[in-house]
C-alpha cells in the first residue's frame, strides 16, 4: 500500500525554486531513519541506565574512560550497519539541483557523506576517527591493542573519539563556515534536530535574522518551531524526498 503523498505548501515550493543559496542543518533525527538512535531518546539494553548527556563530557571519559569508549563502540557498532536513507539521499540530490548548497550537520556518522553530498560541514566531529586525548592529532588506533580505550602509538596516552563533547570547542574552521552560509542563506532547512544545544542551535535564528526562508522539518516541536516561517511534521525520510522530486 503506498503512503499518502506528502503535500508541500506553496511558499516552501516557492522559496527553494527561486533559493540562491540553500543551506541545510541537520541533527540525529534524519539519521534515525537509518536506525541510528537519536541523542535525546530513551538509549536501550546496556545503556539504558545512563543519559547521553552524562557519557558525552570531557568529565565522563576522566572519570570512566573504559565506560565512555565501550558507549562509543556500540555506537560505531551501529553506524558501522546503518545505510543512508530517503532522506540523506534527497540531500544529496538537493546538492546537485541548488544553485549554492551548504550542509551543515551536527551527527558524527558520516551518512551525508556516505549518501553523495561532497561538502558537509561536520560541527560535532566523526565518531568512526580517533584521535589522542593528549596531544590531540588524529590516529588510528593499533588493532592488537587490547587496552580498554586503546593507547596512542605515539604517546600512550588514551585515544578519544573525534567528536566535541559539552564544554568543548567547536572545530574553528567548520563553525566559521557554517556562520557564514547561514547569514548568506535564501532558504534554511534545520532537518532532525531538537534545536537545543548551541552553538548549532543558533544556526537557524542568525538565517532568521538575516532575512532567509527558515523551514523546519521534524515530527515533534523545538525552540524554533515559533519562529520558522514553516514547520513541516514528520520524518524526514519521507518530507526531504518531497521537497526534491
Ligand atoms: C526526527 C525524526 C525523523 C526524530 N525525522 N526528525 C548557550 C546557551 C546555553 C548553553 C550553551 C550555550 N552555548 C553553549 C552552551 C553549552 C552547551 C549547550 O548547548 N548545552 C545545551 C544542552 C543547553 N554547548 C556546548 O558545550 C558546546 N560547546 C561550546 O559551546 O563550547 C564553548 C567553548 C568555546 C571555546 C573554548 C571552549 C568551549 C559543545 C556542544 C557539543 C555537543 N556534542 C554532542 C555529542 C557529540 C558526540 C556524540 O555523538 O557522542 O552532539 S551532544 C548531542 O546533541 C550531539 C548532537 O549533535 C547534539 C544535538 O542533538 P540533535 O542532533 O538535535 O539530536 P536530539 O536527539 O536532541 O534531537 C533529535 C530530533 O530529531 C528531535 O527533535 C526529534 O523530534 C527529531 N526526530 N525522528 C526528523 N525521522
Amino acid at each position: 500500500m503506498c503512503a499518502t503523498p506528502i503535500a508541500i505548501p506553496e511558499p516552501v515550493i516557492d522559496a527553494l525554486r527561486n533559493a540562491r543559496h540553500i543551506v541545510v542543518l541537520t541533527g540525529a533525527g534524519v539519521s534515525a531513519e537509518s536506525g541510528i538512535p537519536t541523542f535525546r531518546e530513551a538509549q536501550t539494553g546496556l545503556w539504558a541506565q545512563y543519559r547521553p548527556e552524562e557519557l558525552a563530557t570531557p568529565e565522563a571519559f576522566q572519570r570512566h574512560p573504559e565506560r565512555v569508549w565501550r558507549w562509543y563502540e556500540w555506537r560505531r557498532s551501529l553506524v558501522r550497519q546503518a545505510a543512508p536513507n530517503p532522506g540523506h539521499l534527497a540531500l544529496a540530490r538537493m546538492e546537485r539541483l541548488a544553485p549554492r548548497f551548504t550542509l551543515i550537520t551536527q551527527n558524527v556518522d558520516g551518512l551525508h557523506q556516505a549518501a553523495g553530498n561532497r561538502h558537509v560541514l561536520e560541527l560535532h566531529g566523526n565518531i568512526m576517527r580517533s584521535r589522542c586525548s593528549r596531544e590531540g592529532r588524529i590516529v588510528e588506533p593499533d588493532p592488537n591493542d587490547t587496552h580498554v580505550p586503546p593507547r596512542c602509538p605515539h604517546c600512550g596516552a588514551f585515544l578519544r573519539p573525534d567528536v566535541v563533547w559539552f564544554g568543548e570547542a567547536l572545530p574553528a574552521d567548520a563553525l566559521t563556515a557554517a556562520q557564514e552560509a547561514a547569514t548568506d542563506a535564501d532558504v534554511f532547512l534545520s532537518v532532525g534536530t531538537s534545536t537545543i544545544v548551541y552553538p548549532a542551535a543558533a544556526l537557524p535564528f542568525d538565517a532568521l535574522a538575516h532575512g532567509a526562508f527558515v523551514v523546519e522539518i521534524n515530527p515533534a516541536t523545538t525552540p524554533l518551531t515559533p519562529h520558522a516561517h514553516a514547520a513541516l511534521r514528520g520524518p524526514a525520510g519521507r518530507i526531504l524526498p518531497a521537497l526534491v522530486d
